[in-house]
């Protein structure tokens, strides 16, 4: 076979979702080879709508810790991630690419999260350009959102951090006047501040010092960076981390094509089960192995959710909150059960428009946003066979703001 059908069929095994493909691809990009070149050329039209969001700060301030959370958030709301782990290549940083890995490593069992750690040294054409390649490779492989993580300073993180969407710089308390040492550098690249260990003390005072010199730099700039407390190793923050990230990849829509219209994608997202008490019912889910890894109390529609992951699916408990919601209503007439089918589309808005110009009876008369950003509408049980059907819009609209 010819090299060039060899990257036509890489190509298509990329986009069908093939993880070793993926490693391959990578392998092929991260080694600078003319096939790697070829293949990112051939990538670069199905790369368009991936977000990149670079994670940069000083040695051990949690980054791995939060990019780790951050894809595990990333997940729950349904985004395929990729992660791509720049480690210095000095010996006595060598260790942190082994943490990494470990680290990593329990999102390695899900598909959804793909883990690249490359070498910072050795990459033609510099860092950056070999991270952008990957970048595209991963882009072009379905995932959704790519989280960047590089560590320190120097003028290759700040390249790299540059060629982000949206950069996320970790600081944490007790770095004193070390702020002020990173102004010069890649203070400017920042989009999001985060003060990472706000478990320990001193939050403040990093915080107070972050906005200090925003405050300096305002005039110039015209533009405030927010910054959100973390603590990487329990998690808290990380909504609010990534609400802030969605902010500036929202403001900066207009820049950018960010989403596809197509109508292709179709897979099965969740199944909705009312159940009339969570608690009591997630034991037998529980018993069959599958953890709660989200809880949410939905107060417009007056619910209690629970998700349950089972491979790319979820089960979602539903709980009404009061007897007069869409839940306390269904359980007060069929009792529980299975409540609706969850099928996740890309370009909720062009099948709304396909289903309804073929006259099937919709039950909602517009795409809504939903928790989390997602977009979804539903079709009534009368043209699907006797179950409530929601359809889910693709997730990159989580980085859109749409409908908001
Ligand atoms: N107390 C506390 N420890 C944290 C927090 N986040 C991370 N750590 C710990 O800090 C250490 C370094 O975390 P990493 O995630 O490896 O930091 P990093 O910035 O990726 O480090 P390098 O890649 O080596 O630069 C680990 O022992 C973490 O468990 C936090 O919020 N609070
Ligand atoms: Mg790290």
């Amino acid at each position: 076979m010819s090299e060039s059908g060899d990257i036509e069929e890489m190509v298509e095994r990329l986009r069908a979702g093939e993880v070793r493909a993926l490693a391959r691809a990578v392998s092929l990009v991260e080694d600078g080879s003319l096939v790697g070149m070829e293949l990112v050329k051939a990538c670069r039209q199905y790369a368009g709508d991936a977000l990149r969001i670079g994670v940069t700060g000083p040695p051990g301030a949690g980054k791995s810790t939060l990019v780790d959370q951050m894809a595990k958030w990333l997940r729950q709301e349904g985004q395929t991630v990729g992660v791509v782990a720049v480690d210095p290549s000095s010996p006595y940083t060598g260790g942190a690419l082994l943490g990494d890995r470990i680290r990593m490593q329990d999102l390695s069992g899900d598909a959804g999260v793909y883990v690249r750690s490359m070498a910072s040294r050795g990459a033609k054409g510099g860092l950056a350009a070999a991270v952008e390649d990957v970048c595209v490779v991963m882009a072009a492989a379905g995932r959704q959102v790519i989280l960047i993580e590089t560590m320190g300073v120097g003028q290759d993180e700040v390249e790299v951090a540059g060629l982000a969407d949206v950069t996320v710089l970790v600081l944490v308390p007790g770095m004193g006047d070390e702020v002020q040492s990173l102004k010069a550098g890649v203070m400017e690249v920042a989009d999001v501040f985060v003060v990472n260990k706000s478990d320990r003390e001193g939050a403040e005072r990093v915080e107070a010092e972050i906005l200090a010199m925003q405050g300096l730099a305002a005039d110039e700039k015209e533009r405030v960076a927010p910054v959100v407390r973390t603590v990487a190793t329990s998690g808290a923050g990380v909504s609010e981390l990534m609400a802030a990230v969605r902010g500036c990849a929202a403001e900066r829509r207009g820049r950018k094509r960010w989403r596809k219209t197509s109508v292709d994608g179709l897979r099965l997202d969740h199944l909705g089960v009312a159940v009339r008490n969570i608690d009591a019912a997630r034991s037998f889910y529980e018993a069959l192995g599958i953890r709660v890894d989200h809880e949410e109390t939905v107060e417009h529609e007056k619910v209690r959710t629970a998700m349950l992951p089972v491979g790319e699916s979820r089960i979602e408990l539903l709980e009404a909150t009061e007897e007069d919601s869409v839940i306390g209503r269904f359980l007060a007439k069929r009792g529980e059960g299975l409540h609706h089918v969850a099928i996740r589309v890309d370009g909720v808005d062009a099948m709304f428009e396909r289903l309804r110009s073929q006259g099937v009876r919709l039950a909602s008369d517009e795409v809504r946003a939903g928790a989390g950003g997602h977009r979804y509408f539903f079709v009534h049980p009368s043209s699907t066979g006797g179950v409530l059907v929601e359809i889910v819009g693709d997730a990159a609209g989580w980085a859109t703001g749409e409908g908001e």
